[in-house]
């Protein structure tokens, strides 16, 4: 690996790009953040926020430059729309490493109405796509790593453990031979947001097909936990925590209605078994990924980015028992299966290094303090999950009315 690389990170002012940018500047890489601020933008058109005050870019970078030394730069502009503006940039930047986080990242969101079916489609897979190109049209060898999710499998499984990409498969020949091939893994997304991450995965396999882009695609679980090491420096450098019903993600959900007084709201059952990793894990994950980089005429290189899986509602009695919080169990307003089990391979992070955060109660705990502190900028109308996925589907609301919930 080239010591201080430089890295370009697109959507580096959300949840998992603005404590990376911070990591990666930290170990002594040039960072350049890309982003068009949709994600403040879609808080205000939802009338929700972070739970946490995040600070306006310009404070975020001045902080990091008073408490580091490091200086980390910033453009805002569309990566999906102003194609021409991202070639530039990356022709002026020279990157070695670009980093892609820049989606519309919920499911729920996607799920609201046509237009943000249409949004998320547009914005996740031109963004995408555009960046392919440009790196193409630069004429640089650049790693592309990306964000990508678990549900691009789907979250079932098979009779045997989630492979990281692609499958085994065994095809019988017209001659009676059987011929050993490697296929990605069938798709099988659960949103309209999860499905442009399928697409995602045939563009970076067709790029890297066709013009030898060196590509890794994390496929990652559920991120838990707000701060790392670089946010918890100064309060200016702190992270999104994100609650409301259409990006809040379940751990934090749970943790945080717990320490403000609001009901667990289990979907359904809570049957469904996912894949979770720490924010802490995600940064290290990601100095991973760039430091062991696809040889230049190696396929896309696709990593579980997860640490372990674990059912809702078994995260719901969890928290419950630590809080002495409320479960309510509410309608599921996503159509997916009552119950799953769950079972993912994940060696190639382990085989680098990573070494798990596991859900312990003291993290857990930490979580809740975060919420405690922040609970007086808690608006209770914004935590129900109310995006449905069909008209069959009704909203995740508790029975108990807001006006009785102690505020
Ligand atoms: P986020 O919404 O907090 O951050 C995404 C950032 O990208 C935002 O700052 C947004 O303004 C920016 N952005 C979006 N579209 C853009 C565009 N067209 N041009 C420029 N900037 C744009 O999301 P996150 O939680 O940080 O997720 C980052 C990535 O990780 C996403 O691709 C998501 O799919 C993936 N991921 C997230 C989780 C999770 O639990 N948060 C889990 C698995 C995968
Ligand atoms: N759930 C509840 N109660 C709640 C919120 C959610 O029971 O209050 C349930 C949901 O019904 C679902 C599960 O918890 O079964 C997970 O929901 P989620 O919102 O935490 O996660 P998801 O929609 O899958 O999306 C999140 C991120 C997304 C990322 C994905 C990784 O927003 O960007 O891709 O996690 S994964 O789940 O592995 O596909």
């Amino acid at each position: 690996m080239k010591n201080g690389m430089k890295v370009v990170v697109l959507g580096g002012d959300g949840f998992c790009g603005w404590p990376t940018s911070l990591h990666l500047s930290n170990l002594g890489h040039d960072v350049v953040i890309i982003d068009n601020l949709s994600r403040r933008n879609i808080d205000n058109e939802l009338e929700a926020g972070s739970l946490t005050p995040i600070q306006p870019m310009g404070i975020r970078l001045k902080a990091w430059k008073d408490v580091s030394g490091r200086k980390i730069g910033f453009y805002n502009f569309n990566i999906a729309e102003d194609y021409e503006e991202l070639l530039n940039v990356i022709q002026a930047e020279q990157p070695d490493v670009i980093i892609h986080f820049a989606e519309q990242r919920s499911a729920p969101y996607s799920m609201k109405s046509p237009k943000h079916k249409r949004y998320t489609v547009n914005n996740n897979v031109n963004a995408t796509h555009n960046v392919l190109c440009a790196i193409v049209e630069s004429g640089m060898d650049i790693h592309l790593v990306h964000l990508g999710t678990m549900g691009v499998y789907g979250y079932g499984t098979a009779g045997m453990k989630i492979p990281e990409g692609y499958l085994d498969i065994e095809v019988p020949t017209e001659t009676g031979e059987r011929i050993h091939q490697q296929i990605l893994y069938p798709t099988n997304p659960g949103s309209v947001y999860h499905m442009t991450k399928t697409q995602d995965q045939l563009l970076f396999h067709y790029y890297n097909k066709n013009d030898n882009v060196r590509i890794t695609d994390l496929h990652q679980g559920i991120v838990w936990g707000t701060n790392t090491n670089e946010t918890n420096l100064d309060e200016r450098l702190i992270n999104r925590f994100d609650y409301d019903g259409d990006y809040g993600t379940v751990l934090n959900r749970f943790l945080m209605q717990a320490a403000v007084g609001y009901p667990i709201t289990v979907h359904g059952t809570g049957g469904q078994t996912r894949a979770f990793i720490h924010i802490q894990d995600t940064v290290r994950c990601i100095q991973l990924a760039i430091e062991n980089p696809p040889k230049c005429d190696e396929r896309v290189m696709i990593f579980n980015q997860m640490t372990e899986t674990h059912r809702v509602n078994d995260l719901a009695k969890q928290v419950s028992e630590l809080t002495g919080g409320e479960i309510e169990y509410v309608s599921n307003p996503r159509k997916e299966a009552a119950e799953n089990d769950l079972f993912v391979k994940n060696d190639l992070f382990l085989s680098k290094g990573l070494n798990p955060t596991t859900l312990d109660n003291g993290l857990l705990k930490e979580v809740t303090e975060v919420a405690k502190k922040y609970a007086y900028r808690a608006d209770f109308s914004k935590i129900p999950a109310k995006s449905i996925w069909t008209k069959e589907q009704r909203p995740g609301i508790p029975e108990q009315k807001e006006e009785n919930l102690v505020k």
